[in-house]
């Protein structure tokens, strides 16, 4: 039966309409108990959904939904290691990664943990020695700066996580991320490093990703450049890169020694990967006891998740939210406001999470789906979005679901900030909901001289129309721990919404024409003229950016 027809989606799309009306401060007038009743607390997280058009009814329409449409099933095939890849015909274990317990898990009826534990181990060797300054630098000289050479899955989760965690990095050892092939990234990221000193982690799933690719081997030239006289290339690579991937053989011709080459699984998908060796970087800038006290976290979430009831449970109520705005009362943006400046990449890392995971349009049985799936996701730190586009979301004509996200600690200690930004954050969502109405910028206005016309042309300008919906998630403190919690609070979010939504959340088949094309594109370029096959657009973009070129640029 499709979604749309099941009688659980018709009853919530029947009862939005009531919903639709109502205010959420009548809500909050109705239940004394409100805040308390819509909110939950587990693995060191408050998740406050108070603040959105929801009632116990809504919430009750929404459970079932979740239920009548496999939501408990399939996510016990997915800790079962079953193969709900259906594309890629692939298990989804990225919850293996962070398994602390002794349970197995099996894949084809072999258990996961023993290799699982073993490319751990070796993660902490590395990081020991790297960090302890017994692993050296081709010249004898302990590393001081990393270089993680990755795109996608394979950056943006250890850059996440890195920035992040930055008050537990040791400042004798920097982390640098360098993703993108536009050579100014490269070129800037390796200003000011010296060779001597310098480890390069190239971090591809498949090693045959053009841009790291690229940038993989600008780095080894810039290497061998700079240290040719002190010693041959193959010491040279062999001391300054690792890799971490599952093409063995490609790491290997690239010339990384197999000790300093990490493997991973098929079943653990690009933007799942951070909890694996592509973890490296931040093993390496924290510490291993801190990359195992992330994986315990995230672990505390999963238990969370596949033993809590539904409406007990943080990501899947963030998701059945996140769902009720989307396809009952069309909200499909979703904004992410972390209020710690450390999260400065969880918009970025959330947006690959959840865009890659749910933009698709047909169903796991290739069926275009009827309904609107992936919510656009896009943020930025507060209090600096404050200054910037919370004009929209206070004033603006479309209403955007926003999440707000805050340590009740700070990391650092200088005096005063802490409480600026908790008051700032917790305001935020006050304003959204309460707003402020025609007579009360009246009131204010008057109060300070203004009258007549002045005041009454002024007045819609100032005024708020509230009822405008917010999550507010609390942690203790940004640290190890409550970040791995928190990362899987959304993974498991994503996996809820992709499973009502009955699509494959975990392939990516989108990202694949613009690379394709892309090859046809660079072969115009060398040649110097556009080829045949092009729309008329692409075949004048072409023409003219070669034409701007400057001779011997090419
Ligand atoms: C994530 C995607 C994608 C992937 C990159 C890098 O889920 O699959 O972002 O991580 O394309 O791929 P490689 O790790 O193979 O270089």
């Amino acid at each position: 039966m499709r979604l749309t027809d099941r009688p659980t989606w018709k009853a919530l799309l029947a009862h939005s309409r009531a919903m639709g009306e109502s205010r959420i401060a009548d809500l909050f007038a109705r239940d004394p108990q409100r805040a308390q009743a819509f909110s939950l607390e587990s693995c060191g997280i408050l998740f406050d959904y108070s603040k959105n058009p929801v009632s116990a009814e809504t919430r009750q329409l929404l459970v079932a939904l979740a239920e009548d449409a496999g939501v408990p099933a399939l996510m016990a095939a997915m800790f079962e290691g079953r193969r709900i890849n259906v594309t890629e015909n692939r298990a989804v274990l990225h919850i293996a990664l962070r398994n602390r317990s002794s349970r197995p898990i099996m894949v084809d009826g072999q258990d996961v943990m023993p290799g699982i534990r073993a490319i751990l181990e070796r993660m902490r060797g590395m990081a020991e020695r790297i960090r302890g300054g017994i692993a050296k630098g081709s010249t004898g000289r302990a590393f001081t700066d990393i270089v993680n050479i990755g795109i996608g899955g394979s950056d943006l989760g250890p850059l996440m996580v890195t920035t992040a965690l930055r008050p537990f990095g040791s400042p004798g050892l920097r982390a640098h991320f360098v993703s993108n092939v536009d050579g100014a990234h490269l070129a800037a990221t390796l200003t000011g490093l010296d060779p001597e000193t310098t480890l390069f982690i190239v971090s591809s799933k498949t090693f045959t990703t053009q841009e790291t690719l690229t940038n993989a081997r600008s780095a080894r030239e810039w290497l061998l450049t700079k240290l040719s006289a002190k010693a041959p290339a193959a010491i040279l690579v062999e001391h300054h890169f690792a890799a971490v991937s599952t093409n063995l053989e490609a790491t290997a011709a690239f010339g990384i020694i197999p000790e300093r080459v990490f493997g991973f699984w098929d079943w653990v998908g690009g933007r799942y990967s951070l909890w694996s060796a592509i973890g490296l970087p931040i093993a390496l800038a924290i510490g291993f006891d801190r990359f195992e006290a992330l994986l315990a976290g995230a672990f505390e979430m999963d238990e969370h998740f596949r033993n809590t009831p539904l409406a007990h449970n943080l990501p899947a109520m963030a998701a059945l939210v996140g769902l009720w705005h989307i396809d009952f009362l069309g909200r499909p943006t979703h904004a992410v406001l972390p209020y710690a400046q450390d999260l400065l990449y969880l918009p970025a890392f959330l947006q690959q999470l959840d865009m890659e995971s749910n933009g698709k349009r047909v169903d796991r049985s290739g069926t275009p789906t009827n309904y609107l799936t992936g919510p656009v996701i896009w943020g930025a730190p507060g209090t600096n979005g404050q200054h910037a586009f919370f004009q929209h979301l206070h004033q603006g004509t479309q209403v955007t679901p926003a999440d707000f996200i805050v340590a009740a600690n700070a990391s650092d200690t200088l005096p005063g900030h802490n409480e600026l930004l908790l008051a700032n954050c917790i305001a935020q969502t006050e304003a959204l909901l309460r707003g402020k109405s025609a007579d009360e910028v009246r009131a204010e206005l008057k109060a300070r001289g203004m009258r007549g016309e002045e005041l009454e042309q002024l007045t819609p300008h100032r005024v708020f129309p509230g009822n405008r919906p917010s999550n507010t998630i609390v942690l203790k403190q940004l640290d190890p721990r409550s970040l791995g919690a928190l990362i899987a609070f959304y993974e498991h979010k994503v996996f809820v919404q992709g499973a009502i939504w009955n699509i494959n959340s975990f392939d990516q088949w989108g990202v694949e024409l613009g690379k394709q094309l892309a090859g046809g594109v660079l072969e115009d370029l060398k040649a110097g003229k556009p080829g045949p096959g092009h729309d008329p657009s692409t075949q004048r973009l072409i023409q003219h950016v070669l034409d701007q070129q400057v001779k011997g640029d090419r």
